[in-house]
């Protein structure tokens, strides 16, 4: 496969952007090579600035659930476009994705767009210490929630995929309150609120966790942790930038029947533009300025483009039958490359959960981010670049979640099983 032009673009890339990249996993670190500069998307597809096509497991980590440059959306896009970026003012159409998105999730009042998902967890958490007046929270190992400063600890994504345990610059008093343990681990929850009776405001939790790969929660996880909460007069966060209309119309909460205090939105309710959320309770919301003190702004909240394209996006996704389509597409999939690699004597771990997915090499069930990490690396390196030469698109990383979206077919399926057939026996001989 010729690419010269991606590395060319790439070596100029490295002398004005750190690293050659605007997010770092996109630079490829972990799995080698260098990473391929794309041109433009179509549907399932990707395109490099060499004319190479590749079918895309990205998905943008995750907003593309149909797929690249839908054309219902693009039309919405320039329609919106037409009418200006940006006013700094309230508008129509974001009271229209707040009403859909509302909706779709129980227990949710009202809802605050944000720019990214980092602001929504930052947001999230200031309300929720202000709410319960406490200070310390609870995350999990391997959860990442954005690059805020109290969030960078025991982080997945990026900090993960560089082996990063936590982030220089970030002082020890943003994380002080800040209490990582294992993700699937009640017992450990339950000693942290007996040994800080009444300080802890809330825990955050990515439902499915897919910033150290995907992992799916073990069966009363996620009723353990709200039963905790409840008891303790905390609040129990769930951020579902990934898992909202991923797992489920209505996220994860949905799927699980768990309701959260609060939630974080982000990726798909933007379809593709840059967006977050988070939304809960009125008793909780109804303290963020303007109706209360807890302050947070934003000059591009709710920006035309990206309500538009969110509120196109959803409104495409809103039948059930949809859901059943990308299981079975992905179901198709993930069983495939448990048959492939069973065939080839590899051993592997395929989780998935809706359209999220993922393949760790690793011969017993992966539960948590030390688990994640005790995975055979290496092996994913060569997977990854074996697929890619071949055409095929996966997260540069293997700490992150790939995405299935309705442009996917079952021929691409099998394009992306004949390569990991391939991809499997050059691993094992
Ligand atoms: N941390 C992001 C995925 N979990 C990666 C974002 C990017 O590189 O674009």
């Amino acid at each position: 496969m010729n690419r010269e032009k991606s590395e060319q673009i790439f070596a100029e890339a490295q002398q004005v952007l750190v690293g050659g990249v605007n997010s770092p996993v996109r630079a490829f670190k972990s799995v080698g090579g260098a990473p391929i500069v794309m041109a433009r998307g179509e549907g399932a597809m990707l395109f490099d600035v060499d004319g190479n096509a590749y079918i895309d497991y990205v998905g943008s980590w995750g907003p593309l659930i149909l797929g690249h440059a839908h054309p219902e959306v693009v039309p919405a896009l320039n329609h919106a476009l037409s009418q200006g970026t940006s006013f700094g003012t309230s508008t129509e159409v974001e009271v229209k994705l707040a009403q859909k998105i509302t909706s779709a999730f129980p227990g949710m009042d009202q809802i605050r767009f944000v720019n990214s998902g980092t602001e929504a967890t930052m947001s999230a958490l200031r309300l929720a210490r202000a709410f319960t007046k406490r200070d310390k929270i609870i995350k999990f190992d391997g959860g990442y929630h954005g690059h805020a400063d109290l969030l960078l600890v025991q982080a997945g994504s990026g900090v993960a995929t560089l082996g990063l345990p936590d982030s220089p610059g970030v002082p020890h008093s943003a994380t002080q309150d800040t209490i990582s343990v294992s993700f699937n681990d009640l017992d450990v929850v339950k000693e942290i609120f007996n040994q800080h009776p009444d300080q802890i405001a809330a825990i955050i939790v990515e439902p499915v966790a897919g910033n150290m790969g995907l992992i799916l929660p073990e069966p009363n996880f996620l009723s353990g942790l709200k039963k905790i909460t409840k008891t303790n007069d905390a609040l129990l966060i769930f951020d579902e930038v990934m898992t909202g209309y991923r797992v489920a119309y209505g996220g994860a909460q949905t799927k699980f029947d768990i309701q959260p205090d609060l939630t974080c939105l982000g990726k798909v309710i933007g379809g593709g533009l840059p967006v977050g959320a988070y939304a809960g309770r009125k008793e909780i919301m109804s303290q963020l300025a303007p109706l209360g003190s807890v302050y947070q702004a934003g000059t591009l909240s709710g920006n035309p483009l990206a309500m538009t394209a969110g509120l196109t996006t959803i409104g495409l996704i809103e039948q059930d039958d949809i859901y059943d389509r990308l299981e079975t597409l992905t179901q198709a999939l993930t069983q495939g490359l448990r048959d492939s690699a069973k065939r080839a004597g590899m051993p592997v771990e395929v989780n998935q959960i809706g359209s999220m997915f993922n393949l760790f090499f690793s011969e017993t069930p992966v539960k948590n981010y030390e688990q994640a990490k005790a995975t055979q690396h290496q092996h994913y390196t060569l997977f990854f670049q074996s697929m890619l030469d071949q055409g095929i698109y996966l997260p540069p990383s293997p700490f992150e979640t790939w995405f299935m979206s309705l442009a996917h077919t079952d021929q691409h399926i099998e394009q992306t099983l004949d390569a990991a057939k391939l991809a499997f026996y050059n691993l094992t001989n």
